[in-house]
């Protein structure tokens, strides 16, 4: 069977031979990935490297490839939002499954174990600030798994359905996905330390957080509903804004990803911790030493 072929349009490769947005070649990615929303993360991440190979910054995407105890990791800042992992999980993949110089799909696959590392808001008791989550169901409120063929593969859907059910979900907000983390990467990565939590990445920090400021929300009691939620003995634990768009597109392009985010607010709580900057440096070093 002739190979698909990808135009210039639609897999666009700079003139030096790197990714359009990432601004990467394939060369200088390691198998081994962390992501992190603030491109400020990045040299806390590569702070703990005992060499640096590349670096590199383009927009929001600032990487860095290093050796960390032997092991060769690449962090890569996505900024904030599941667009922008749209764009980075799938030059990712291109950088590892596709010939730059065919322009066609490598006959192996290349299989990357990517580890987010964020920030994220408790909706629980036992989730106070400080409290580190794996998230290993995300559900995705942001709709971009939507666009995906086998999106109801990478999907939950009993999941999908009694979520919906349970907060009696509006349609005119989209279709929420359920996107599984794998399995065997977040007990490696959580192992006892970690809440197993069920994630919610949302379009947005405020109103679709539930945060009221001075624009009224389209459902004031979702929240409460959220965290009310309980289904097959879990619990809906925290919101952030990134983990169901890399849970799903991972599931689908064959990669293994979790999420870990330290709780910087509560929402119960109504507490906040914004100096987290000093302190999210142990769940760094925790997820550098599992992966
Ligand atoms: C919002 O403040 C940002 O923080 C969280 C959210 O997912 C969103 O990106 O993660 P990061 O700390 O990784 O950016
Ligand atoms: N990131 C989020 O998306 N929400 C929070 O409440 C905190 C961090």
């Amino acid at each position: 069977m002739e190979k698909k072929y990808f135009a210039p349009s639609e897999l666009i490769i700079n003139e030096d031979g790197s990714i359009f947005h990432l601004h990467l070649k394939p060369e200088n990615l390691a198998d081994k990935v962390i992501l992190v929303g603030d491109p400020g993360r990045v040299a806390l991440v590569a702070s703990h490297f005992e060499d640096i190979e590349c670096e590199v910054e383009s927009r929001e995407f600032r990487t860095i490839t290093g050796t960390y105890h032997r092991k060769r990791v690449t962090v890569v800042s996505t900024g904030i939002g599941c667009d922008n992992i749209d764009i980075v999980l799938n030059e990712l993949d291109a950088l590892a499954n596709i010939d730059f110089e065919t322009r066609t799909e490598k006959d192996q696959l290349r299989q990357l174990t990517l580890v987010r590392i964020g920030t994220c808001g408790g909706l629980q008791p036992y989730t106070p600030t400080g409290t580190y989550i794996a998230s290993i169901k995300s559900i995705g409120f942001d709709g971009l798994l939507n666009f995906y063929a086998g999106r109801d593969k990478a999907s939950d859907l009993d999941f999908e359905a009694e979520f919906k059910k349970q907060v009696k979900w509006d349609s005119q907000l989209g279709n929420p996905y359920v996107a599984c983390a794998d399995e065997q990467l977040t007990e490696q990565i959580a192992q006892d330390d970690m809440v197993r939590g069920v994630t919610i990445a949302c379009g947005g920090f405020f109103g679709p957080q539930g945060r009221e400021l001075r624009l009224p929300l389209q459902d004031p009691h979702l929240n409460e509903k959220i965290e009310k939620f309980s289904y097959n003995g879990l619990q809906i634990t925290n919101f952030e804004m990134e983990s169901s768009a890399l849970a799903g597109l991972a599931t689908l392009m064959g990669h293994r990803a979790v999420t870990c985010c330290m709780v910087i607010a509560n929402r119960l709580a109504k507490k906040a911790n914004a100096g987290y900057k000093n302190t999210i440096d142990g769940l760094v070093k925790t997820v550098l030493d599992r992966i």
